[in-house]
């Protein structure tokens, strides 16, 4: 029937009912088998795991789109907006840190979602992150800068057995901000006052980081500690429950600017390994009242209560 209705030049419908008819026959076929080679890399039970996202080539990407060097404050807001689309989507993650173009998370150690396949979370956190870079990208810029190509990011998983293992290794991302950060800002201030890219880096090399304090406070009056702190210590996100003017209390993705190489971090925020929290306790924003996260998040909880908005 197949073949007549084939050579009879059948009209489109009928096109469109023969493809559905041979790929539903050969959906059942004996091509089947290939789906078995198909394999699920489970991620070991009982460990902590960290998906951090990476940008591809984001030394090209902020030099195309003139980020200020070295640290552009809403490339940086960027970057956080697009991890709490992650957190909003990801009950299951504890913890987030970002610093320069890349982005942790940190999943309950004791987690099931999706039975802890390692393709699909390191490619949905990898996915949610880029499309909700790309779709806040006017909320950051507004009309000021023009995306001018897609970006990419990375994504890969990490596994940490103990609570000193995911702390060694927040403690290694934070360290590595300070290293870059202080050495960045020397290298760009010595450019800025006349010296080439070689120059400075000459300037720069075997020195230790109190020779770069030093530089930065003799030679252009700069004190180091007053550097914004989401510069020199990079930002951490977390879920805490806010109080809101008539009293209530909110959940809120809440930046955070603490070491976290110090021991009181982990007792301020002793839910992080102890997956417990006080519900009686509130999270006081202080600074971060007015930051972009914060006030993304309020408005458009207002937006979608109309009538019942809420304020800080
Ligand atoms: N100007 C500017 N550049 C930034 C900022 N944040 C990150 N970058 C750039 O992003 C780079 C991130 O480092 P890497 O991830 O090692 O470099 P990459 O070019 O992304 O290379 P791959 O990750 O290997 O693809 C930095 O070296 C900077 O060049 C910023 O706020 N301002
Ligand atoms: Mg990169």
């Amino acid at each position: 029937m197949l073949r007549s209705l084939l050579q009879r030049g059948a009209v489109t419908t009928n096109r469109v009912i023969l493809r559905s008819i041979c790929s539903t026959s050969m959906a059942n076929s004996r091509f089947e088998y290939v789906k078995s080679y198909e394999h699920a890399d489970i991620l070991q039970k009982n460990c902590w795991i960290v998906v951090r996202i990476d940008g591809k080539g984001f030394h090209k990407f902020c030099d195309v789109h003139n980020f200020l060097k070295p640290n552009d404050e809403r490339g940086l807001n960027l970057m956080n907006l697009a991890a709490v689309h992650v957190l909003q989507e990801f009950n299951e993650i504890v913890l987030a840190y970002g610093q320069s173009d890349e982005y942790s998370f940190i999943f309950r150690r004791d987690t099931s979602v999706y039975n802890r396949r390692r393709d699909k979370l390191i490619s949905y956190v990898g996915s949610l992150f880029t499309s909700a870079y790309i779709f806040n990208w006017r909320t950051i810029f507004q009309d000021t800068l023009e995306l001018k190509y897609p970006p990419v990011f990375d994504s890969r998983a990490v596994l940490y057995p103990t609570d000193q293992n995911l702390r060694d290794y927040m403690s290694w991302r934070q360290a590595d901000v300070h290293i870059n950060n202080l050495y960045n800002t020397s290298f760009w201030n010595l450019v800025a006052s006349g010296l080439t890219n070689a120059e400075a880096e000459e300037r720069l090399r075997g020195t230790l980081s109190s020779d770069k304090n030093e530089i930065l406070f003799k030679e252009f009056n700069i004190n180091y500690n007053n550097v914004p702190v989401m510069f020199r210590k990079g930002t951490t996100l977390m879920r805490k429950k806010v109080k809101l003017t008539n009293d209530k209390k909110l959940s809120l993705i809440v930046p955070i600017f603490e070491d976290m190489i110090d021991d009181a971090f982990w007792t301020r925020h002793s839910e992080i390994l102890s997956g417990k929290s006080d519900s009686a306790d509130c999270y006081e924003l202080g600074d971060t009242k007015e930051h972009v996260l914060i006030r993304y998040q309020i408005e458009k909880h207002n937006k979608r209560r109309p009538g019942a908005e809420v304020s800080l």
